[in-house]
């Protein structure tokens, strides 16, 4: 790898919330820091993830911080914002890639959303951007780069995505009003909009390979976007590169949302 790009986060500290396993977004961006030269601490929603999570944060060293989360209590956040002062003292930049809604809710049709189903996913999803934001914000002295994730269902409608679009419109605007509160502090806040990536978010979800082919046959670059692509944009959005941008919404999606037709109409 180039010596520059070793280097871009060198001296960084990084906290990331998302990792799940392996194929996770957040675990590409986790893995993309690290080689760009940060110092990485980690969270991991419930018991059943965390075993999966400390063998994969490993790769990094035994004495990595790992700690549970669930980004709906406050009592988890600060506990995981007091271990990071603790053991660092400060902070850099900070990962957002949580996201949830009940399976019912991403089924059927939106009208049918229920208070509770609306509750959960902008409180997992939307709320605990904020909160983290909240969190962050007093360790990151030598200012800070929050990056959390997005998809196109925040602006388009997308068939079945429903709340979840909801969610991340909620998000992406919380986005640019902590990019306003906090660019004072040197704290930028972006989203990256990411193309459709084969995850456990995404396992399960009923014609989720067709979706896949779908973005394959009408993004300009006629492909999807790759895990390390998305890594690479992570760490653009970590570093000095992208030290005059704040409150967006990157693209990284092959090109698919610039396009309003999808396909040529045939001719009559
Ligand atoms: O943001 C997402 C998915 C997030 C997600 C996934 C699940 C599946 C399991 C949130 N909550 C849940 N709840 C579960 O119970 N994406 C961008 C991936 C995604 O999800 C879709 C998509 C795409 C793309 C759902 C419907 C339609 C398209």
């Amino acid at each position: 790898m180039l010596a520059v790009t070793m280097s871009l986060l060198a001296g960084k500290i990084g906290l990331v919330f998302g990792v799940a396993n392996k194929r996770s977004i957040a675990w590409a961006i986790a893995q993309a820091w690290h080689k760009a030269g940060a110092t990485l601490a980690f969270t991991y929603q419930g018991e059943r993830l965390k075993e999966n999570v400390e063998e994969l944060v490993s790769t990094f060293g035994p004495d990595t911080l790992l700690l549970p989360c669930d980004v709906t209590k406050d009592e988890d956040i600060n506990t995981v914002f007091a271990a990071v002062q603790q053991k660092f003292g400060k902070l850099h930049l900070l990962l957002h890639a949580v996201a949830f809604a009940p399976k019912e809710a991403l089924e059927g049709r939106f009208v049918n959303t229920t208070r509770d189903a609306f509750k959960i996913a902008h409180d997992v999803s939307a709320y605990s951007l904020v909160a983290l934001a909240r969190g962050a914000a007093p360790l990151m002295t030598e200012g800070g780069s929050i990056v959390a994730m997005s998809y196109y269902g925040a602006e388009k409608v997308i068939p079945h995505y429903n709340v979840m679009g909801v969610a991340k419109a909620a998000l992406e605007a919380s986005t640019r009003y902590l990019a306003y509160d906090l660019g004072a502090q040197k704290i930028r806040v972006n989203c990256i909009s990411a193309g459709p990536v084969n995850t456990l978010a995404a396992r399960g979800i009923a014609g989720f390979s067709a979706m896949l082919k779908h973005y394959e046959q009408h993004a300009p670059l006629k492909r999807n976007v790759l895990p390390d692509e998305l890594g690479a944009t992570g760490t653009f959005l970590a570093s000095d590169g992208a030290a005059a941008i704040t409150g967006q919404v990157l693209y990284v999606d092959c090109g698919y949302q610039v396009m309003g037709m999808t396909e040529a109409p045939k001719a009559a």
